[in-house]
This record gives C-alpha cells, sequence and structure tokens, in this order.
C-alpha cells in the first residue's frame, strides 16, 4: 500500500502557566498533525512538536515519502534519515535531554510511523496495540502531573485551574486532578522552588494522598550533594526521583547513596546513552516516550531491553493532543514492561483536541485502550482548522519556557545545576 500523499499541518492550543526548571510555558503550546494518505484510500494520523526547526525537518521529510510502501518502515525510516542528512539541529523541546544525530532522526520519523500504524491497524481492521503483540491491560494508568503555577498569564485572567505557588496550592491542584480524572499516582514537577519547599511540598502531598504513589522531577536542577539530601530526606514518600541532577554520571552518583529508584527521561533519550547507564546502574526507570525513541516499534523494543537489564518503565510527556494520547494509550496497553503510571499533560489541555470526542477518556485514572481499527481516533477537521489559525495568529514559533520567564522576571536564569 502506497503513500500518495502527506498532509503536515502546525496547530496551537492555549496552555497554562506551568513552571519548570526552563521558566514557564507560553500562553500557547504548539504540535504538528501529520495525515499519511494511501493509494488505497487509507489515511493514518500521526502527532509531534510544533517548533519551526522541527516543523521543517518534518516537511522535508513528507516529500521524500510519497512512493514508499506503509509496510516497509525501515524504508520509511532510511528516507526520513535521509531527509535530515548529517545536520545535527539543536531543537530542543522542552526538557527532554542531549540532541544527537539519531534522536533527531528518530523524531522526525515518530509521527509517520505512528501514522503507518494507524494505517496498517485500518487495513487490518485491528487496533494499534495489537499490532505492537497484543494488549495486556484494557486500560492505561496515567498519573496527576502537578505544576506549580500562577493564577493565570501575566495581563490576563486567572485561569479555571488557579494558582499553585506553595504546598497548600500544590495539594489542591492535587484534588482537583484526581477529583476530576481519578488518578492513581502523583507528579510533581520540581525544579522551581528551593529543594526544601519541594520536599515540604511532597510531604504534604504524602499526608493528603496516603495511598498514592508520588514522584518528584526536577528536570535535573540539584547538584549531586542537593539530590541526595533530597533523596534520603523523602526515604519511603517517593516511589522513584526523576531526573535529579544531570548526566549519566551524576545521576549514577545519586543512585548509589538514595533509597528509591531514579528514572529518567534526560539523560537516556537515545540508544547510545543505554549502555553507559546499565553499565554505572544510573536509573531505575526509564520514561519512554515514542515521540523522540523512534516511533510505536522502536519503543517497544527499548522497553525489551530495559527488561532484559531490570530497568523499570514509565512513560514521558510534554503538551500534547488526543493522537499522541491514542498512541502513548496503544503502546503502553502492548508493553507487559510499563510498571509505573504513565505521564501526561491531558488535562491543562481543558478539553482543547484535534480529535473529535469521544474515542479517549479517562475513567479512574486510566485511559481504556481506544477498540477502534488503528489508533481509534478521527481527526476534528473543524478543530484542527481553528487550531491551525490560532498557529498562524499566535506569534509563538518555537517554544522558548526561558524567554518567557524573563519577561517576567529578568534575572531568571535555566541554566544549572541552580541549587
Ligand atoms: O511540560 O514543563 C513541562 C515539562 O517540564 C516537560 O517539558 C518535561 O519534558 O514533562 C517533562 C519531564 O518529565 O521532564
Ligand atoms: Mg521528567
Amino acid at each position: 500500500m502506497l503513500i500518495r500523499e502527506v498532509r503536515v499541518t502546525p496547530v496551537a492550543f492555549r496552555d497554562p502557566p506551568l513552571l519548570n526548571a526552563a521558566g514557564v510555558h507560553e500562553p500557547w503550546a504548539l504540535r504538528t498533525i501529520v495525515e499519511v494518505v494511501t493509494d488505497e484510500g487509507l489515511t493514518g494520523l500521526g502527532e509531534t512538536y510544533g517548533d519551526l526547526p522541527h516543523l521543517s525537518m518534518v516537511r522535508e521529510a513528507a516529500r521524500l515519502l510519497i512512493g514508499l510502501d506503509v509496510y516497509h518502515h525501515n524504508a520509511v525510516y532510511a528516507a526520513v534519515a535521509a531527509s535530515v542528512g548529517a545536520d545535527v539541529v539543536t531543537d530542543h523541546h522542552g526538557l527532554t535531554g542531549a540532541t544527537t544525530l539519531e534522536k533527531t532522526v528518530d523524531r522526525v520519523f515518530s509521527p509517520f510511523e505512528v501514522a503507518c500504524l494507524d494505517i496498517k491497524g485500518k487495513a487490518a481492521g485491528r487496533p494499534v496495540a495489537d499490532l505492537l503483540g497484543g494488549k495486556v491491560r484494557d486500560a492505561v494508568p496515567y498519573s496527576a502531573y502537578l505544576f506549580y503555577k500562577w493564577a493565570g498569564h501575566p495581563g490576563a485572567e486567572p485561569d479555571s485551574f488557579g494558582a499553585a505557588p506553595d504546598a497548600a496550592g500544590l495539594v489542591e491542584q492535587a484534588r482537583l486532578l484526581v477529583g476530576e480524572y481519578g488518578f492513581r499516582s502523583i507528579k510533581l514537577k520540581g525544579g522551581v522552588r528551593p529543594p526544601e519547599e519541594e520536599i515540604e511540598a511532597t510531604l504534604a502531598l504524602r499526608e493528603a494522598f496516603p495511598g498514592h504513589p508520588l514522584r518528584l522531577d526536577p528536570n535535573a536542577a540539584w547538584s549531586v550533594e542537593t539530590s541526595v539530601k533530597v533523596g534520603r530526606a523523602l526515604e519511603g514518600v517517593l516511589e522513584y526521583l526523576e531526573d535529579p541532577t544531570p548526566g549519566i554520571e551524576g545521576m549514577a552518583s545519586v543512585a548509589r547513596r538514595v533509597p528509591m529508584p531514579l528514572a529518567t527521561n534526560m539523560c537516556v533519550v537515545t540508544p547510545e546513552h543505554l549502555p553507559p547507564a546499565v553499565r554505572q546502574e544510573a536509573i531505575g526507570v526509564l520514561l519512554l516516550d515514542h515521540h523522540y525513541w523512534g516511533g510505536l516499534l522502536r519503543s517497544s523494543h527499548v522497553a525489551t531491553l530495559c527488561s532484559t537489564f531490570g530497568i523499570g518503565l514509565s512513560m514521558h510527556s510534554n503538551s500534547h493532543l488526543g493522537v499522541s494520547l491514542a498512541a502513548m494509550t496503544h503502546l503502553a496497553a502492548a508493553l507487559p514492561a510499563v510498571t509505573h503510571a504513565c505521564d501526561t499533560h491531558t488535562p491543562w489541555q481543558a478539553g482543547q483536541d484535534v480529535v473529535a470526542p469521544g474515542a479517549l477518556r479517562f475513567v479512574d485514572g486510566a485511559v481504556p485502550v481506544p477498540t477502534g481499527p488503528g489508533l481509534g481516533v478521527e481527526l476534528d477537521r473543524d478543530a484542527l482548522a481553528v487550531m491551525n489559525e490560532h498557529y498562524e495568529t499566535c506569534g509563538i514559533r518555537s517554544r522558548d519556557d526561558t524567554a518567557y520567564m524573563k519577561t517576567v522576571d529578568p534575572s531568571f536564569s535555566a541554566r544549572g545545576p541552580r541549587w
């Protein structure tokens, strides 16, 4: 079945002011929706980052895919690799660690791979999870993803989530998300307030939610010594501590001295990072992310490798829409090795989406695996057009949490480790 056309549509949707070690989310988050159309009239969907350097590479790769067979993932990968060439662009998005040539190719390939799987699922009349080995769970558990947060964007009305400047605000935010979605695990985005305050916030969450596994993720904002202090202070409180400090060596030094496993979506982000991380016993949990691990099949191979080396699995997220949530859900549903609830930013979208309502929902904090063929979601074309219009007019072309933070606090620096 041959690729006849590829449509690449950048979109923007409203994003609340969520704080992290790099700064704060801008008023609009960007994504790119990819539609692959075949000679048999089937269309497959993919979703990826919307930052301009990445979007340009996705557009360039799309041109080279015309005429390729959707069943030939290796040929599609080779075409993408050829289009990216040897120019590693520093297309960081959010806090996802190093940029390497392989990771860049994997990032560009991912939405096309997902779209091809969507098409193959539609052709076979089977959900994507069946193409990945079949589901081992009917619903995928996600965690409540808490952020320190301003009441609203500067100069705008407060949003419906409210402010979360401290422990009490975060507990309130957790009550809101757990109440509405039924989440059974909680993740706190740290690296924002001094570590003592983030310990206090984590302990407040533990008291308010005694049965919920908790994680804390400062995105490498701490030195090794600070990480060890925080890790020891939170003994018995965290299921894992995520990216406390930069680099595999730094993580390994912390891992040897704290009681809980360390998790990462920053120091192991491409295959070449796995051998040193395994050798140095730097991580106990990998947060997979098909958007930069080269799609769903490559991610499932990485998952198998992790199991071999006794590394547990969770899933990383950045601000995303429903095509990504569907893909993440099919992948996690088909991976026996997923040991922890996955991350998602979905609640922060506040209902904005490019997929037609109905296929994706949260039940007790988990998303039931869509049962329709392929990803099981359909594009809402009106919503896509509106979000594309937002992209054209929003004025943002690449995510830059640091520059946005500096408009409010000119002395802010994202250079780490900060504490
Ligand atoms: O959305 O601000 C955010 C997160 O901080 C994101 O950019 C990170 O990549 O969620 C991510 C993480 O777990 O590190
Ligand atoms: Mg993280």
